[in-house]
């Protein structure tokens, strides 16, 4: 169990389990990829936030579609990334959201947990539910066939080229995640298939946790597979507003059930929104 916020001080908790098995209805998602440039996903995102019935969520990662530094939440370049993190400090006033980091949003630290009040999660976490204990992830680390991503990822994720990047102008940073972005976009574009979770890897932190039910994101494939022996692995949905047809959805557990959930997409124009 590794907690991967190089970047979190001590004085930031980092939790490697929840006990979830008092709340209700828990709300799992991840890979809202949330944009400047997408609106629409944005306001449906914002309107669940305000409306969803669950009383607590997991966000497992690429909540962002990038996140650049903590100092966005502070800079007239950040508007966007403040007004989501304002809406996520209304949600936690009422009730917890928890976070694992994912590949695109693995900067996010403590300023901005101090900022909206979400609660870190270790990558892999366990969570003790009403359907048993469950093992969450964002789900790059467990795409081992990728070796090149999981090279890319050792690096990112070290102390030392964190506090480079973090030590260079947030404009200057913010130009990098655009770059970062345009090359991941060619690659996808380029690929007949996109990397998947290994099975094998997936029995192996399911062994080391103890959970029949592993719960993650990343691979935009949303599904139920069935690894025997009673374990399960739920694959969440990516959020995409503008697809036809919209992909907005939540997995929702609610008494031991699991229930994916559609949700509405939102009028774009913030002055009719709810
Ligand atoms: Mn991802």
């Amino acid at each position: 169990m590794t907690a991967l916020h190089a970047t979190l001080p001590a004085s930031t908790p980092v939790l490697a389990s929840v006990d979830a098995s008092a709340w209700g209805c828990v709300d799992f998602l991840s890979d809202v990829h949330l944009h400047s440039a997408d609106p629409a996903t944005a306001q449906a995102w914002l309107a669940y936030l305000r409306h969803t019935p669950a009383d607590a969520l997991f966000i497992l990662g690429d909540l962002f579609e990038a996140w650049v530094g903590d100092d966005v939440l502070h800079h007239p370049l950040g508007v966007f990334e403040q007004s989501c993190a304002q809406a996520l400090a209304e949600c936690t006033a009422s009730k917890p959201v928890f976070f694992v980091c994912g590949n695109r949003d693995f900067l996010i630290g403590p300023g901005f947990f101090q900022f909206t009040g979400v609660q870190a999660l270790s990558e892999p976490c366990t969570v003790l539910s009403s359907a048993g204990p469950l093992l969450l992830s964002h789900g790059d680390a467990l795409c081992t066939d990728d070796h090149d991503y999981l090279a890319f990822r050792a690096q990112v994720r070290s102390p030392e080229w964190q506090s480079a990047f973090l030590s260079q102008p947030l404009p200057e940073r913010m130009a990098q995640a655009r770059a970062m972005r345009t090359q991941s976009q060619a690659k996808q574009e380029a690929m007949v298939s996109l990397p998947d979770v290994n099975p094998l890897a997936c029995e192996a932190a399911l062994n080391v946790s103890q959970a029949q039910t592993l719960v993650h994101g990343h691979t935009h494939r949303p599904g139920v597979h069935d690894l025997g022996q009673g374990r399960v692995r739920r694959v969440l949905s990516d959020w995409q507003a503008q697809a036809k047809p919209p992909r907005l959805e939540v997995l929702r557990l609610q008494g031991g059930q699991w229930q994916g959930v559609p949700l509405p997409t939102a009028p774009v124009s913030g002055a009719t929104t709810p």
